[in-house]
């Protein structure tokens, strides 16, 4: 169903759905590239395990995470930022697996961001009850740049706000294989993912992985 608010922005095509102004959703987008993208996540994790950071405020968060390519985001008590390092083992983290890459910019270049390139990729883990909490992402350098995400394994109820963390947050499923890429009016907004719901996926079993692509520096 589409709300008659977006029945005067273009008309993007068959596989776009617009979420809200500057978030397009390519549902499916990665379904075929799935045991690629999966056989690549194995050898990123063997080098950088996922792993449960602590935000600044000194809780231990329920989705387990890891990086790849040139940055990668972490918390501790110190803070939030982007580091060239993995603090657990002190070295660059995992480079991005090409697959990644290349479905990254195709998804961005889908949704109008041709001159999008990721130094940096999030890996996020849910098992069941793990959630994340609204939030904005606004630890990149520039906010013209948009952030694509990539949804595999169990779906997630997605949290969709405005840039005023007090509005109401929409909700949107995002299932096995579904892109998303945010930006424009999209990127500085609030968001977040309910508590992961039990079940069992055929190649992922009881978990969820988001990739998230930026360009963080
Ligand atoms: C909208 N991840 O890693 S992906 C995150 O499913 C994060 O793991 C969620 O939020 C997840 O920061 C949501 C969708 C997403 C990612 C980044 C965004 C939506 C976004 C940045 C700005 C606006
Ligand atoms: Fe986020």
């Amino acid at each position: 169903m589409t709300a008659d608010l977006f029945d005067d922005l273009p008309v993007l095509g068959p596989a776009h759905e617009l979420i809200a102004p500057g978030a397009v959703l390519l549902r499916g987008f990665a379904r075929e590239l799935d045991a690629a993208l999966l056989q690549a996540l194995d050898d990123v994790i063997a080098q950088a395990p996922l792993r449960h950071l602590v935000t600044p405020g000194g809780y231990t968060m329920s989705v387990a995470m890891s990086n790849c390519g040139p940055l990668g985001w972490v918390s501790d008590r110190s803070g939030y930022r982007y580091d060239a390092l993995d603090p657990r083992s002190g070295r660059p983290w995992p480079a991005m697996p090409a697959c990644w890459m290349d479905l990254a910019v195709r998804a961005a270049a889908q949704a109008g961001f041709a001159q999008f390139r990721p130094d940096a990729c999030l890996i996020n883990l849910y098992e069941p009850g793990a959630k994340l909490s609204l939030h904005q992402d606004k630890d990149e350098k520039d906010f013209s740049a948009p952030i694509v995400s990539v949804s595999l394994g169990l779906p997630a109820v997605f949290l969709f706000g405005t840039s005023h963390r007090s509005d109401r947050p929409r909700r949107h499923w995002l299932s096995h294989g579904d892109v998303v890429v945010w930006g424009g009016p999209a990127r500085l907004a609030y968001h977040g993912v309910a508590p992961l719901a039990d079940g069992e996926h055929a190649l992922l079993g009881r978990r969820r992985i988001n990739l998230t692509f930026r360009q963080a520096g």
